[in-house]
């Protein structure tokens, strides 16, 4: 195995998906607090009250708050999020765990309104420091290195409804002052920090077919998002020269379904627009010549000054992380073999099997990514997120056989360990949902991640009691080993 001695074996989770706790100590609600509970069949719907005062509910997919609404929760919805798996109060006896299986990182994320409520206060919220403080001195203590992302999906739900999502400026320079504060409280505790989680979600998932308004406003919102990145990264450097931070982008292989030239071409663009558009310009510091043939397509005309391009140019990220689950073929083709699930757009790979949720098992997949942004951009890379969504059956004495797990993780490793091999720089790698939490594309309990699980169900029952899957004790043996024992 080729594994280096010091490689960050671990986990992740995102903390509107674990803490729980949605409302106390101070806590100012998220964008993530409005969503209710979905399926994979019934999409996670954002609450609000219209202009004419009624409740309403639609698909949080593409939201986008109408003219007049503002945000509300409905005492007759179920918000999975808002109690997570109680993280806040859990925090030690999970970090106990991690320990007892060996982790090395743990990747975890700041909720934003812990910190500033609102997102415009000038003081944060001390309750809010002094929790993260914590848990960061827990993990030090248990001897894990924390990898914390700064923005996971939830942004403060005021600024949401004022700013709309990303829609304004403004958004620099208040997450400038939220990145300031963390990086000054927790200088010492935190080496590793992610300035968004799949920044490319934004473009990546809005269909080819959205109007000319939808990719502007597309365009727009990562645009503020990689100067406020770029801030960040400097704002980062001059705190603590030690810091090294990542780029987060969600990772899916493209394939193109057929020799068929024209699928070739698809195939090159979508890997620029879903792929290579937001690792460019954090990695490289400038927008690449093909983006001016994407803003084109859709007659996009962005808000961009002279000094964000300065900025762009001056805040490159030092690693490049992503998340991994699947590989999707596409086509130019009539092709009715579409694949249904939550989040799989693509057409059915004939060559693959697929997940209960639709998502196409590839471990091969991972490698050919490795190697083709590990030849872009020649940065250290971490799999920040890897993992199988599945059923879990505990035992009438409490185990839980998830060989199917252990079998997709093995898979998994075997190439990552061949990509390293042939000199990729791969440091590390932070499965996903390592303890059981609430799915962001479902809100689904019953779609399981974790080696460790959760007594939580999705009628909101459950003892919050956590209890170690047969993967917990394989994790364990392979961290032991360095990888060797898979
Ligand atoms: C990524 C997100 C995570 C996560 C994961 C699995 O998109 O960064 O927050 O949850 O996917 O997705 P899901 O929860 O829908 O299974």
């Amino acid at each position: 195995m080729t594994f280096s001695k010091d490689f960050y074996w671990g986990g992740a989770v995102a903390a509107n998906q674990c803490e729980g706790a949605w409302n106390v100590d101070g806590r100012g609600m998220a964008r993530t607090d409005v969503t209710t509970g979905g399926t994979v069949n019934t999409p996670r719907m954002v609450t609000f009250i219209d202009k004419d005062g009624q409740k309403q509910k639609l698909p949080n997919h593409g939201f986008k708050l109408p003219e007049g609404a503002h945000f509300a929760v409905f005492d007759d919805e179920l918000y999975p999020n808002h109690d997570g798996i109680d993280f806040y109060h859990h925090y030690k006896e999970d970090i106990a765990l991690l320990k007892e299986m060996g982790f090395k990182m743990f990747r975890l994320s700041i909720s934003w309104s812990r910190i500033y409520p609102t997102g415009e206060e000038t003081e944060p919220n001390q309750a809010g420091l002094d929790f993260y403080r914590n848990v960061f001195t827990e993990l030090r203590n248990a001897g894990i290195e924390p990898l914390v992302s700064i923005w996971h999906f939830d942004t403060p739900l005021a600024l949401e409804e004022k700013y709309g999502d990303w829609q304004d400026r403004k958004y620099i320079e208040l997450y400038e002052k939220y990145v300031t504060t963390i990086f000054k409280e927790y200088k010492g505790l935190v080496k590793y920090w992610l300035t968004f989680n799949e920044i490319n979600n934004t473009i990546n998932f809005l269909p080819d077919d959205a109007s000319d308004e939808a990719f502007q406003e597309a365009y727009q919102h990562l645009h503020y998002q990689f100067v406020a990145s770029a801030r960040a990264v400097q704002i980062g450097h001059a705190i603590d020269p030690d810091y090294q931070i990542g780029c987060m982008i969600c990772g899916i292989t493209y394939y193109p379904l057929t020799s068929d030239p024209e699928d070739i071409l698809f195939n090159r663009y979508k890997w620029e627009k879903g792929i290579f558009y937001c690792g460019d310009v954090q990695c490289k510091g400038k927008y690449p010549t093909y983006a001016k043939r994407l803003w084109k397509e859709h007659n996009v005309e962005l808000d961009i000054t002279e000094q964000d391009l300065v900025e762009l140019k001056n805040g490159t990220v030092d690693l490049y992380t992503f998340s991994y689950y699947m590989s999707q073929s596409i086509t130019t083709h009539k092709n009715e073999d579409t694949v249904s699930g939550n989040m799989s757009f693509g057409v059915r790979n004939p060559y693959l099997t697929y997940s209960d949720w639709g998502w196409a098992l590839d471990p091969q997949g991972l490698r050919y990514y490795l190697e083709v942004v590990y030849d872009r951009y020649e940065l250290p890379l971490m799999v920040v997120e890897n993992g199988l969504g599945a059923f879990d059956t505990v035992e009438e004495d409490g185990s839980i056989h998830d060989d199917y797990r252990i079998d997709y993780y093995r898979a998994h490793i075997k190439e990552m360990d061949k990509a390293i091999e042939e000199g990729i720089d791969l440091i590390g790698y932070t499965t996903w949902g390592c303890i059981d939490l609430v799915s962001a594309g479902t809100g689904e309990m019953r779609k399981r991640y974790g080696f460790i699980y959760v007594d939580k169900h999705d009628d909101g029952t459950g003892t919050m009691k956590r209890s170690k899957k047969d993967s917990f004790y394989w994790y364990k043996k392979v961290i032991e080993s360095n990888g060797e024992n898979l």
